[in-house]
């Protein structure tokens, strides 16, 4: 039976919402903890974007919808991911452990073969009433905690990388060669958004929130978008966007001074692409093209992103759900003449955040530092959920009342030989062997040189502060025995 209240609210509803769209009606009382008032989750991720975005400063790149949810929620200015490799830090998000050299360290990590029996955040919503939906590409292997899903996780499938027809051939030309060989680096074909994989995740992704709205359980639905990890393959109108002529490299394109070489690598992941040389410095006009597509494909995906949270308000399901949309790293486009991920720089480990949540602030953006692991106690804190005893994250749910909060003094992270530290004003990164040898430190001042372009490790008047710094990321980083798993 609907009581009073019901109707009320239900009449409201079909003022508020097309009439196209069924409202959800409870069928009973809420049932104890798992009523429809748990908020939903909409969890966007999206590969290898970094924080060059127009909310986040940067006024010549096209964002609109991203800019749009970071008015309407916080924007975390000092986020950072915990390992600068795609797999590796789905898993330590989606577990809400560190990694370690030995846990969570390359691309093709799975959660479940490296933490086994460690409850991800979608098995934990699951088994706490949530209906969990992966869509696109969250975990790197979609198998990886697959019963922590409702249903199957889906991808796009059968979508060729390019779509201009000597693109594909030279594609499958090279990868008659050598598997990890590939086409070009990039592509600007005058093509729908649907003819890539993100415009047809977008598409689904609206069909699927459609369904979802007429469940009766709350949702922790996944979005992970593919661009704009290589290759930059965008609809033209995307790269039409920007002008060529003023697109540069940045100014710190050289490696930063006394920097050790260990901190630094080879770009392979780019080299992997057809025209882009084996080694050596990256050509200044293929560098630029590169830019382009980068920026290019963050536009893409943003369009993308902003049909998904279009269909949100159309259903009438942005009063209640929290919108959350991180990357899982940064990424270099020739700074301290990297490309790609894969190291312990800012640019690596800097990601964007932005978390809307019903009854938060708007429209505010926040300067503590924010680790990916603390997403999952937070998303938990949120929804009401327990915390699982093995998270090593903390929630930053108070940010999103005051985001002047305290919260960590902290940011710590990691990639292959190095451990890194962030704090408001350093970076402090050391490397070891495989037998605790230490193989090079770096240390940049953020406040003096942002850009991270000397490297002051050395300097004598600094060495209080590196034994801190070190002693302090020493505590921190992830140590293998301090998991205990939980029982699924
Ligand atoms: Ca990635």
């Amino acid at each position: 039976m609907l009581c009073h209240r019901h109707v009320i609210a239900v009449l409201a509803l079909l003022l508020l919402v097309s009439t196209s769209v069924v409202p959800r009606v409870a069928q009973a009382e809420p049932s104890e903890s798992y009523s429809k008032q748990r908020p939903n989750i909409l969890f966007i991720a999206v590969d290898d974007l970094r924080p060059e975005l127009h909310c986040y400063g940067a006024s010549h790149i096209v964002s609109p919808n991203i800019d749009r949810l970071a008015r309407t929620g916080v924007r975390f200015d000092m986020a950072y991911c915990m390992v600068s490799v795609c797999g590796a830090s789905r898993a330590s998000l989606m577990t809400g452990i560190r990694p370690t050299p030995r846990r969570f360290t390359s691309y093709l990590t799975r959660a479940d073969k490296d933490a086994p029996g460690i409850k991800t955040m979608n098995t934990h919503f699951r088994q706490h009433g949530y209906y969990t939906v992966s869509l696109g590409k969250i975990f790197h292997v979609p198998a990886d905690n697959a019963d922590g899903w409702s249903e199957k996780p889906w991808r796009p499938s059968g979508v060729p990388p390019y779509r201009l027809e000597e693109n594909m051939r030279l594609h499958r030309q090279r990868q008659r060669q050598h598997r990890r060989k590939r086409g070009p680096p990039y592509e600007a074909a005058d093509v729908p958004d649907e003819a890539y994989a993100d415009g047809q995740l977008a598409q689904h992704a609206v069909d699927v929130l459609e369904r979802l709205a007429k469940r009766d359980e709350p949702f922790f639905l996944a979005v992970g978008f593919f661009k704009p990890h290589l290759p930059f393959v965008a609809p033209k109108k995307y790269w039409d966007l920007y002008d060529f002529e003023t697109i540069d490299l940045p100014p710190n394109h050289e490696a930063p001074k006394d920097a050790p070489a260990v901190s630094l690598h080879n770009s392979g992941e780019l080299r992997a692409y057809a025209g882009v040389p084996a080694k050596g410095p990256i050509p200044r006009e293929l560098a630029r093209r590169l830019i382009h597509g980068y920026y290019a494909c963050v536009s893409y995906t943003d369009a993308q992103i902003g049909k998904v949270l279009a269909a949100l308000e159309r259903l009438g399901l942005d009063e209640n759900t929290i919108v959350v949309l991180w990357s899982d790293h940064g990424w270099n486009l020739g700074e301290h003449g990297l490309w790609c991920k894969h190291c312990c720089y800012e640019t690596s480990m800097r990601i964007p955040l932005i978390v809307r949540a019903p009854g938060k602030q708007q429209g505010v953006s926040s300067f503590a530092l924010v680790e990916t692991i603390d997403l999952y106690p937070t998303l938990c804190e949120a929804a009401g959920l327990p915390l699982p005893q093995h998270l090593e994250g903390k929630s930053f749910l108070g940010l999103l009342d005051d985001p002047k909060a305290a919260h960590k003094s902290a940011a710590v992270g990691r990639y292959g030989r190095g451990d890194t530290i962030r704090t408001h004003r350093y970076r402090f990164t050391e490397y070891r062997n495989g037998q605790g040898k230490l193989l090079g430190t770096m240390l940049y001042n953020h406040v003096d040189d942002p850009d991270e372009t000397v490297n002051i490790v050395k300097q004598p008047e600094l060495a209080e502060t590196v034994a801190e710094l070190a002693k302090q990321l020493s505590q921190i980083k992830g140590k293998d025995e301090t998991v205990t798993a939980e029982s699924k």
